[in-house]
């Protein structure tokens, strides 16, 4: 190799290396940094058979290989001797294979049955799917909420599922394979955190216009944090607020601008039956919005609350011609959502 072609070489594997290490600097979304045992009973046998195939692909590329070279054609060589026909032979190389899958089915079969066991003593959750956000409702609990899971670190955690509309699938890489959720039927999956951590999910079924924006976060908290945060969804919220406040203004907009025909605010507005849009009334605790396709941040409200079509192409909300004024207090009164 010449000086300039190796300097070249060298270069291309050092970018080559940045950028893999770039790939798992910011993975929120690897599926091989398990971190729950969910995740990791998938993990290992992903690795059982991945090592498998190495063994596979070097025994196979070897005899290969070794046949290119050692039967090569040379002057004054004999042709080897043919081997097509050969009822042994074949039998050998097809049974060979079949006993390997045989072998790999016993721990996939025994995987499977394990991650759609139901865990005891687990936190029972449902999330039902909407074109193009998670709903979160906790039966045990009543609490609603959308966009944000959060469960309890180091504890089973039971989701039953299903769709609103079309097919969705739900996938936090780092806890659980995928699943579908489906209209009118109910679908199962296990979650379980080893410690408090946030984790990203994504909708693993094309579903519409904004699938790639129907994303989610979980969050796992600690056993007293959780506590904490389920006695605070449980609340009200607060209805009265200070007289003449931005935030009060933006009430008063809330409530009649329309957005009480989709959205609930518990103690605010309360209605009965489904609302098809996510509940508000701890908005200002998710950190992050709109199928968590934009972090919770006035700027983003801003964007969003101007003209939601255009940040997420087809939404069910509206563009309702607020003013800069409007959109102002209503951030002013989201914010007190707590
Ligand atoms: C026709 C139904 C409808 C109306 C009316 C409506 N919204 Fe929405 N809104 C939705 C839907 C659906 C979403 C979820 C969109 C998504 O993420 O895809 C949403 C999302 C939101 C979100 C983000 C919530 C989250 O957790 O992601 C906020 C904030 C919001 N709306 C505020 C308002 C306000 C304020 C009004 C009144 C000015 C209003 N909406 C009127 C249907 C509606
Ligand atoms: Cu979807």
């Amino acid at each position: 190799m010449s000086k300039k072609s190796l300097f070249r070489y060298r270069n291309f594997s050092i970018f080559s290396l940045l950028f893999l290490s770039a790939c798992i600097e910011n993975a929120p979304m690897d599926s091989l940094s398990p971190a729950g045992p969910y995740a990791r009973t998938i993990d290992d046998l992903f690795w059982l058979t991945f090592w498998i195939a190495v063994g596979v692909f070097f025994i196979v590329q070897g005899a290969l290989v070794f046949a290119v070279f050692y039967f090569r054609d040379m002057p004054g060589k004999p042709e080897p001797k043919q081997i097509h026909g050969n009822n042994i032979l074949e039998l050998t190389w097809t049974i060979i294979p079949v006993l390997i899958l045989a072998a790999i089915a016993v721990p996939t079969v025994r995987t499977v049955f394990d991650l759609a066991r139901e865990p005891e003593n687990a936190l029972k959750v449902e999330v039902i799917g909407h074109q193009w956000w998670f709903e979160y409702k906790y039966p045990d609990y009543g609490i609603t909420t959308a966009n944000v899971l959060v469960i309890p670190e180091d504890t089973p955690v039971r989701l039953e599922m299903w769709s609103n509309d079309v097919l969705h699938n739900y996938w936090v890489p780092k806890l659980n394979g995928k699943r579908y959720l489906v209209p009118g039927q109910k679908t199962y999956l296990n979650l379980h955190a080893d410690s408090a951590e946030e984790f990203w999910a994504q909708c693993g079924e094309y579903c519409g216009l904004s699938h790639s924006k129907m994303r989610g976060r979980v969050i796992s908290l600690s056993k007293k944090d959780f506590e904490n945060w389920v006695n605070n969804e449980k609340l009200d919220a607060q209805k009265e607020l200070p007289e003449g406040s931005l935030a009060a203004e933006g009430q008063q907009v809330y409530l009649n601008a329309g957005c009480t025909q989709c959205h609930v605010i518990n103690g605010v507005w309360d209605v009965q039956g489904d609302r098809i849009a996510p509940n508000l009334t701890h908005f200002a605790n998710r950190n992050v919005l709109a199928g968590a396709s934009l972090d919770n941040n006035k700027e983003n409200l801003t964007k969003w609350l101007a003209n939601p079509p255009e940040v997420k192409p087809g939404t069910f909300m509206p563009n309702l011609e607020l003013s800069e004024k409007e959109i102002e207090a209503l951030i002013a009164y989201l914010g007190t959502l707590k």
